[in-house]
C-alpha cells in the first residue's frame, strides 16, 4: 500500500504520461484514477487497501479467477524454455500447436482449425480478410458486404470498430469502413414496444433478411454477431431470435461469424454459446477467457467448409501478427483450460453456479427502479428506471447508471454501467457466497441509487 505523497506522486506522474484507453483523459487528471495493485480469487484491491469483489472478471476475462500459481508458472517455465518465436517462418511452436488442437477438440465438430491473433480486435480483423478471400477463391469475389448489428462490439481496430455498431465509436475516425451495414439488435427492452419479446425477436432476425434482400445474396460475404451482446448492456436475445435467424442463415449462402470473445471458454456454462445457443458458425472469434486474461491472446476458429478453402486450395493467405500465438501466452491459455477441465469449472457453470446467479440476480427485478433483470451464464444486466410500470428512464439519459457504478464501487463491487443498464460478468470460480455477497452489494447499491434521485 502507498502512502499519500506517494500515492499523489503517482497520480501526476499518470496525469502526465498515460493516455488511457476509452477514457475521457482530461477529466481523469482531474478527478485522478483508483490504482488497482492486486488480486486474489474473485476480488481486487486497489492502493488504498480498498477490497471489491470484481463482477466484471477484469474486463470479461478472468474466467477462471485470479491468483493462480499454475499459470504464473507455466509462463515462467514457457519463458525460459523459449520466449518468442514466430508462426511465420515454416515453424509453429509447441505451446502454439497444442493451444490449436486443444481449442480444436472443444469447439463444435465441424471446426477444426485455429488462426491466432493477439486479441479480439485482431481475429476480428482477421475474419474479415479470411471471409473476403474464401469468396475470392471460390470465384464469388462480389461477396464483400458484412451485415452487423446495430449496439454490437466487435473491438477497436478499424475494421473491428467498424463491424461493432457502436455510434460513439464510429463518430471518431470516420467508420464504419466501406462493405459494412448494421441491422436492428434484439434489445427487447429497450426497442420492443408493444410487441411480446418472441415476437420482437422474430422482428428484429428479419431485418437480416430485409438486408439481405436490399443488398442481394450476390454481394454479402457474411454475417457477424456476439451470441448475446456483451458491451452493448448484457442483451440476451429474445427466445425466438437466434432459431429465425438460423432459418434466414439456411436459405442464403453467407457465413456467419460467431464473436465469442465474451460468451467462449465457459461463460454460458457450455465451452461455446454456438453450442448453448445451437449455432451452426462458419467462424468463431475467441480472445479473453481463452488465457483467463492472464496474457493476451485470441485467435479465430474456422470451420471445415472455411478452411477446405482458405487452406485448401493453397496459396499464402497474406495476414498474422507477431505475437499470433505467442508461446508464452499460448502456453498460459492451455494450462488455464487444462485447469478449468481438471476442475470442471465449465460442468459447475452450468449445474450450480449459474443457476443460482440467475435466481438470485432476479430478485433485483423487485426492486423499485429495477424495470428488467435478466442474463444467462455468469452474465447479467438490470435496467434502471424511473418508474418500473411505464419503464420511464431517470433523466438525464445515460446519468443514472454512472451514479450507480460510484455507489456500487464505494459499496466494494464492481458493477458497471452501459447507459442505464447495470451489468456483471464475474469469475466463473465465484462462489455461492460471493454471489450472495454480490447480490446483497448490487441491493445496498440499487438502494442507495433509488435515494440520491429521491426515488424510495
Ligand atoms: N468482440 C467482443 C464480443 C468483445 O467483447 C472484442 C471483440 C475485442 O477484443 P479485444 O481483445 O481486442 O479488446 C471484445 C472486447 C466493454 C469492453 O466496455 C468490452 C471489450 C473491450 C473493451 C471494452 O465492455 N470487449
Amino acid at each position: 500500500m502507498q502512502n499519500n505523497n506517494q500515492q499523489n506522486a503517482f497520480q501526476l506522474k499518470n496525469n502526465a504520461h498515460h493516455f488511457q484507453p476509452f477514457s475521457d483523459n482530461k477529466e481523469l487528471a482531474e478527478k485522478g484514477i483508483k490504482l488497482i495493485s492486486k488480486a486474489e480469487g474473485v476480488y481486487i484491491y486497489d492502493d488504498k487497501g480498498n477490497k471489491l469483489l470484481d463482477g466484471m472478471a477484469g474486463l470479461w476475462c478472468v474466467n477462471i479467477g485470479y491468483g493462480r500459481q499454475e499459470l504464473v508458472e507455466a509462463a515462467t517455465q514457457q519463458m525460459s524454455e523459449l520466449p518468442y518465436y514466430n508462426l511465420f517462418f515454416k515453424t509453429t511452436t509447441a505451446p502454439a500447436t497444442e493451444l490449436a488442437a486443444k481449442i480444436a477438440q472443444l469447439a463444435p465438430a465441424h471446426m477444426n482449425k485455429v488462426f491466432f491473433t493477439g486479441s479480439g480486435s485482431e481475429a476480428n480483423d482477421t475474419n474479415f480478410r479470411m471471409v473476403r478471400r474464401y469468396w475470392d477463391l471460390k470465384g464469388q469475389s462480389s461477396k464483400k458486404v458484412f451485415i452487423s448489428r446495430k449496439n454490437a462490439y466487435h473491438g477497436s481496430t478499424v475494421a473491428a470498430a467498424s463491424l461493432g455498431g457502436m455510434g460513439y465509436m464510429h463518430e471518431q475516425g470516420d467508420l464504419p469502413i466501406e462493405g459494412i451495414t448494421h441491422i436492428d439488435q434484439p434489445y427487447w427492452f429497450a426497442e420492443g414496444g408493444d410487441l411480446s419479446p418472441e415476437e420482437f425477436g422474430i422482428k428484429a432476425a428479419q431485418s437480416l433478411e430485409s438486408k439481405i434482400l436490399e443488398l442481394g445474396e450476390e454481394n454479402i460475404a457474411a454475417f457477424i454477431a456476439e451470441p448475446f451482446q456483451g458491451a452493448g448492456g448484457v442483451i440476451t436475445p429474445p427466445d425466438s431470435y437466434w432459431p429465425e435467424i438460423k432459418k434466414i442463415l439456411a436459405k442464403y449462402d453467407i457465413l456467419l461469424i460467431v464473436d465469442e470473445v465474451i460468451s467462449g471458454f465457459g461463460r454460458t456454462g457450455e465451452w461455446f454459446a454456438s453450442e448453448y445457443f445451437d449455432l451452426k458458425p462458419d467462424l468463431i472469434t475467441i480472445a479473453k477467457g481463452m488465457s483467463s486474461g492472464y496474457l493476451p491472446i485470441g485467435g479465430v476458429i474456422v470451420s471445415d467448409k472455411v478452411a477446405d478453402v482458405v487452406i485448401g486450395q493453397g496459396g499464402d493467405f497474406n495476414h498474422g501478427y507477431t505475437y499470433s500465438g505467442h508461446p508464452v501466452a499460448a502456453a498460459v491459455a492451455l494450462k488455464n483450460i487444462e485447469l478449468m477441465e481438471s476442475e470442471g469449472v465449465v460442468e459447475r457453470v452450468k449445474n450450480e453456479i449459474s443457476p443460482y446467479l440467475q435466481k438470485r440476480w432476479r430478485e433485483l427485478a423487485e426492486h423499485p427502479i429495477v424495470g428488467e433483470a435478466r442474463g444467462l451464464g455468469m452474465v447479467a444486466g438490470i435496467e434502471l428506471v424511473k418508474d418500473k410500470n411505464t419503464n420511464e428512464r431517470i433523466a438525464p439519459k445515460s446519468a443514472a447508471g454512472g451514479v450507480c457504478r460510484d455507489f456500487s464501487i464505494a459499496n466494494g463491487l464492481i458493477m458497471r454501467p452501459c447507459g442505464d443498464t447495470m451489468i456483471i460478468s464475474p469469475p466463473l470460480v465465484i462462489s455461492k457466497q460471493e454471489v450472495d455477497e454480490l447480490i446483497n452489494k448490487a441491493l445496498k447499491t440499487l438502494d442507495d441509487t433509488a435515494k440520491f434521485y429521491n426515488l424510495i
